[in-house]
This record gives C-alpha cells, structure tokens and sequence, in this order.
C-alpha cells in the first residue's frame, strides 16, 4: 500500500502537470492571436486637416491602410456610428476582433505605441503628450482662424510663436528630435503641420532651422516620401 503522503504528492504532480498544460495552451492560442497581423481603416475627410499626419504615421509604419476619405453627402449617414460624432476614425482589425479609436491624437498614441513612436519611459511619453497638446491647440486656433477670416495674422503671429516655442525646445534637446534619442509621433505631427503653411513655408522655415531640418528629414523617410508623392491631392 502507497502511503497517504506519496498518494497526495502524485496527485500534486499530475494537477501541476495540467495546469502548465492548460497555461501554455492559453500562451500558444495567445501569441498565435498576437501574431495575426491587424489590418487599418483610417476614416476622414477628403482633407489634410486633421488626418494627415495619422496618415504619415500609418505611411511610416508600412501599414497596409485602407484611406477612406468621407463625401460631405455621406457624412450625416455615418456621424451616428462614430464613437463621438466626428472624425477621423481608426478601424482596427485582427482576426474577428474590430476595435474603433476616435481621437486624432489617441490614434496616434496607439500607433505609436505599436510601431516605436513613442517615449522609451514615462517621462518621455509625457513630453510627447505635452508636444502633442501644443500642436493640437494651434489646429484649433487654426481652425477658428479659417472661420473667422483670420488667416493672415493666425499665419503672422501665432504661428510663428509657436515654431519659436518648438525650435526652442528642440535646441534644447541637442539632437534634432523633439524628445529622447529617436523619432517620435510629435516629431511627425510638427513636420506634417507645416503642409499647412503651403506658400508660406520656405519664408517660415527659414526663421526655424531646426524645425525645417527635422520636416526634411521626416519627409524624406522613404516610406513618408512614397505618401507625399502619391496621396490624393487637396485644398486643405
Ligand atoms: N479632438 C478631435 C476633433 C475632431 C474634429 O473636430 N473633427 C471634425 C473634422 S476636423 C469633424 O468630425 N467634424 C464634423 C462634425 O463634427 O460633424 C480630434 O482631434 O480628433
């Protein structure tokens, strides 16, 4: 007869046996689901605004996006079925699962966070937030600028206040990017903002080097540059 300890080892043995056979079937089914690469569907207007610089991120990821460019006729029609009534939209896509991000700057955290964008620790990451924000806030004087016919003095004064904050901040950085060592989602968002500037922008960037050598370097990452020579052409 087997004592009672040795009969309550073995048994201690064969449930740890399932267990780390139930745990790595859940890992295997969980790496096997990770590994289905998503596929994007980028929904706006048929505008730059404020979708462009998510698609120069997609661009520089090698995402394969669908850019799918709203009619204002259509637009009524889908307000009801985006998250908040506005766009842009990212429609993310990994086997059945289809989460949509509304948010153009939460968007581009998460693509950030999946293609290397982002800050390497916190710290960083609140410094790319806090670029970000700054950036966002000019689209909204931008904005309110095109509606209020005040284009002319939004592009001499605010603007140019603005690049002297980010070319301040980048000299202070030393090394060409606006936060850490590496390129970041902020980096990108600034470069592509400067599309907006169209005549304007050579005068302007003169009065920022540093702002223009980052806009040339990120415009002419291949992939980046692949998106400027072939993306639909627009007014705004
Ligand atoms: N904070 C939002 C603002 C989004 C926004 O204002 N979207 C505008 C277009 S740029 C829109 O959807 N307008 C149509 C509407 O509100 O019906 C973001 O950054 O995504």
């Amino acid at each position: 007869m087997m004592k009672k300890s040795t009969c309550l080892f073995i048994l201690a043995l064969i449930l740890n046996a399932q267990y780390i056979s139930a745990f790595s079937f859940y890992h295997n089914f969980y790496n096997f689901f990770n590994r289905i690469k998503p596929t994007y569907k980028f929904t706006y207007f048929d505008i730059k605004f404020r979708g462009e610089f998510i698609r120069f991120i997609l661009s520089y990821a090698g995402a394969n996006f669908e850019d799918n460019r709203i009619k204002p006729e259509d637009w009524p029609a889908l307000k009801p079925n985006t998250p908040f009534g506005q766009l842009p939209v990212l429609e993310i896509k990994r086997g059945s699962q289809v989460t949509e991000i509304a948010q153009s700057q939460a968007i581009a955290r998460y693509l950030a966070a999946e293609f290397n964008l982002d800050g390497r620790n916190k710290l960083e990451n609140g410094l790319i937030d806090m670029y970000g924000a700054q950036l966002g806030d000019l689209f909204n004087a931008y904005g309110s600028a095109i509606n209020n016919n005040q284009t002319e003095s939004f592009f001499n004064q605010i603007w140019p206040q603005n690049f002297q904050f980010f070319e301040d901040r980048m000299a202070f950085n030393k090394n060409g990017f606006l936060v850490g060592k590496r390129l970041s989602w902020a980096d990108i968002y600034l470069s592509q903002m400067t599309d907006f500037l169209g005549d304007r922008k050579e005068d302007m960037l003169n009065r920022f080097p540093l702002i223009r050598a980052l806009d040339q370097r990120v415009r002419s990452m291949p992939m980046i540059d692949n998106w400027i020579q072939t993306r639909p052409i627009t007014d705004l």
